[in-house]
């Protein structure tokens, strides 16, 4: 199922830990990883985040797993429920098996945050700190349209490389990577006709504990 491409991304490669494995993911594996993420937002429907600052991302979401990422006027978080008040649908097996097949080593994911960019989204840069343990690594999927995805070092203000993430690229993101500033800076929508209607699917699975 997964093809074992290492890429290290960019020059000079700002943080270790960060590992780009590029279309790791078969043709016939994204289109079933798809087919369940579609079954999770028709469960838990996407909604966008108000973040602390009272702006509106511009990134859909939803998760599945125990725990769901949340934002609103009170800060960011892990809930155990989505906003309708259910809680969030169960990982798939298909999405635990990439999860199993780069991390054999580490517990399995309690959160599995799905992320949708349509025309125009983005994600500005941050860090991840919303979990209650560092040491296990984070693993990215992207399905549909290309991402121009940008990593920093652990300092706001650091240098920075930016990689196109492809549908079916896994990102291993751990060491020193974990707390390294990263963002979308944007897609290239329509570029890729795995996702109806257009644009970006990623998926960020956690242990967040
Ligand atoms: C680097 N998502 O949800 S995934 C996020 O493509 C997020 O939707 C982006 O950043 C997206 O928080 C990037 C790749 C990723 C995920 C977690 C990281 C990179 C990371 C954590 C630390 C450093
Ligand atoms: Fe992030």
């Amino acid at each position: 199922m997964v093809k074992e491409a290492e890429k290290t991304l960019g020059k000079p490669l700002c943080v270790a830990g960060f590992r780009i494995f590029q279309a790791a993911l078969e043709r016939g594996v994204r289109s079933k990883v798809l087919a369940d993420v579609l079954q999770i937002i028709e469960l838990a429907p996407l909604f966008s985040p108000m973040t602390p600052y009272g702006r509106k991302m511009s990134v859909q979401m939803t998760s599945a797993g125990r725990l769901g990422w949340y934002s609103d006027r009170s800060g960011y978080r892990y809930a155990e429920r989505h906003p309708s008040g259910t809680t969030w649908p169960q990982i798939p097996a298909s999405v635990l098996e990439i999860w199993q097949a780069f991390l054999p080593d580490a517990p399995p994911p309690d959160s599995c945050l799905v992320n949708y960019y349509g025309e125009g989204a983005r994600m500005g840069l941050h860090q991840d700190r919303d979990e209650g343990d560092f040491s296990f690594p984070v693993l990215s999927v992207s399905l549909g349209d290309d991402a121009l995805f940008r990593m920093g070092g652990t300092v706001r203000r650091g240098k920075t490389s930016s990689v196109w993430l492809k549908s079916g690229d896994v990102v291993v993101i751990g060491g020193a990577a974990r707390l390294a500033y990263h963002g979308i800076d944007r897609i290239r929508f329509g570029s890729s006709s795995l996702v109806p209607g257009g644009g970006r699917i990623n998926l960020t699975l956690r242990v967040v504990r």
